[in-house]
């Protein structure tokens, strides 16, 4: 591991009141000691007062704090510069600061001189990039709780369990005149049963933690004319997508991230659905169709002026096999006609619809039902966000993952009456597999891909 002192701006580059430049290796103290002038003796803990000096020039009044060894961020010897906010004078510290010794850290040196300084496992590591990069309250809960230790608690809790199994299993190994074996076996098979059920429970909440941190993926379709580009328009509150009463004027995807609640969407507005002679909208309604299956949610739009069409039922129909969730809304309620209305709802009940949103995107009305229908799909009720274990990493599902799949292994094994010790292979794998979530046996590769992901100065 590299030793060298290593430094970089800590805060956004901008005018504000303060700026932090953040030092960390051994020469950082000596560092300080070259540049900085103050009445007080620098002690670990301390903030202390004083100037910035190149050469005979006083480059800014600042506050100097130090943190000894190993108790600092990085688990080396710390120090950090609080000086006036502003581009020019803190990109002069860190120059004065690099010319006097240190290297300009790279994204991530710091947190991931923690980690492999065990300061911080992975899972904490990988919760200070979801806290910094959090867009809403519920981002910022998850990664705080997963920086308090939530996901690494319960990782390590449940590999000691397997471990603990481990154990057992190989003194069975080591005693085979004890002729327990079918006892054994049953009460290995139940423990590793719950060892399935437990990891699968977490595995469970990727789901949703992959919408709190990605954003949900909604696609507005429906035939030319309906109000689907108005109704992106009504959402993102601007004039993203263009609006006319000619059928066929969005002819390509227009997307937009927007936040309703807790909830991020990124939304797709698209070309209309009908049978065209037009290049250019055959290709838009081509795009449409496709769209439907990278979407989690489809908002179907028919107008309460026409009639349902058979290429309507078509795609709902498609939709609705593919399993992927669905909103129907009837617009241009405020020109609602019963007898078409009525109609329009028998139909659907035919393929199984029951329930519409009724909207005038034009009078903005619906809006509401509409935005808590989306809320009752994608924002679990049965999960406590607040406090909660949820994953949000695609890494950490993986990994959980194989380790369900080498206990599924295991379990047949035993049934099979294979050897013990076989089957011990294969619950230490799994409880590798956990052990990789929170940092141990990790490659350099993937500790470099999850570092890379940082901030400079983090
Ligand atoms: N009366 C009424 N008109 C609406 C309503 N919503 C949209 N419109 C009008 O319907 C027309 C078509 O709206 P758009 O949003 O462009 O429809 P679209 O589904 O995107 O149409 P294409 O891009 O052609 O597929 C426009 O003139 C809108 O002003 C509504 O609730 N009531
Ligand atoms: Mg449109």
């Amino acid at each position: 591991m590299s030793t060298d002192t290593i430094a970089a701006i800590a805060t956004s580059l901008s005018n504000s009141g303060i700026s932090i430049i953040r030092i960390s290796g051994e020469n950082s103290l000596n560092i300080i000691k070259k540049i900085f002038i103050t009445s007080y003796e620098i002690k670990p803990n301390n903030i202390i007062y004083g100037k910035i000096k190149k050469d005979n020039i006083i480059l800014d009044t600042v506050l100097v704090s130090y943190f000894k060894s190993p108790k600092s961020y990085t688990g080396e010897d710390v120090c950090e510069i609080n000086c006036h906010g502003g581009n020019q004078i803190t990109k002069e510290i860190l120059e004065l600061v690099l010319e006097n010794g240190a290297r300009l850290a790279e994204a991530g040196e710091f947190s991931k001189r923690a980690f492999l300084n065990g300061k911080m496992d992975l899972t904490k590591a990988e919760a200070v990039i979801n806290l910094i990069n959090s867009k809403n309250s519920t981002q910022a809960r998850i990664a705080s709780n997963n920086l308090e230790g939530d996901l690494y608690n319960k990782v390590k809790e449940l590999r000691e369990e397997l471990i603990l199994l481990l154990a057992n299993i190989e003194v069975s190994v080591d005693y085979p005149e004890y002729d327990y074996e079918e006892l054994e076996n049953n009460k290995i098979i139940n423990l590793i049963d719950k060892k399935i059920i437990d990891i699968n429970n977490i595995i469970k909440t990727y789901d949703h933690g992959k919408y709190i941190n990605d954003g949900v993926n909604v696609t507005i379709l429906g035939k030319p004319n309906v109000g689907k580009s108005s109704l992106l328009n009504l959402l993102a509150k601007t004039e993203k997508a263009i609006v006319t009463d000619i059928p066929g004027t969005t002819r390509d995807i227009i997307e937009e991230r927007i936040n309703i609640g807790n909830i991020i969407l990124n939304i797709s507005d698209t070309a209309g659905i009908r049978d065209t002679e037009d290049i250019v909208e055959k290709i838009g309604v081509k795009k449409s169709i496709e769209k439907i299956d990278e979407t989690d949610l489809v908002i179907y739009i028919l107008n309460c002026e026409d009639e349902i069409e058979d290429k309507d039922i078509e795609i709902l129909s498609k939709i609705k096999n593919k399993q992927i969730n669905l909103i129907v809304v009837i617009n241009k309620v405020d020109k609602k006609d019963k007898l078409k209305f009525d109609a329009i709802i028998k139909k659907l009940k035919e393929i199984d619809i029951d329930e519409v949103i009724q909207m005038s995107i034009l009078n903005k009305t619906g809006v509401e039902e509409l935005k808590n229908k989306i809320e009752e799909i994608f924002y679990s009720n049965d999960l406590d966000f607040e406090n909660e274990l949820i994953i949000t990493n695609q890494r950490h599902k993986d990994l959980l993952k194989k380790a369900v799949n080498d206990l599924e292994k295991a379990k047949i094994q035993i049934l099979n009456n294979e050897p013990i010790d076989i089957v011990s292979i294969v619950i230490k794998s799994a409880s590798d597999s956990l052990g990789q979530i929170i940092g141990s046996n990790v490659s350099e590769d993937i500790i470099n891909k999850i570092f890379e992901k940082f901030c400079i100065g983090k």
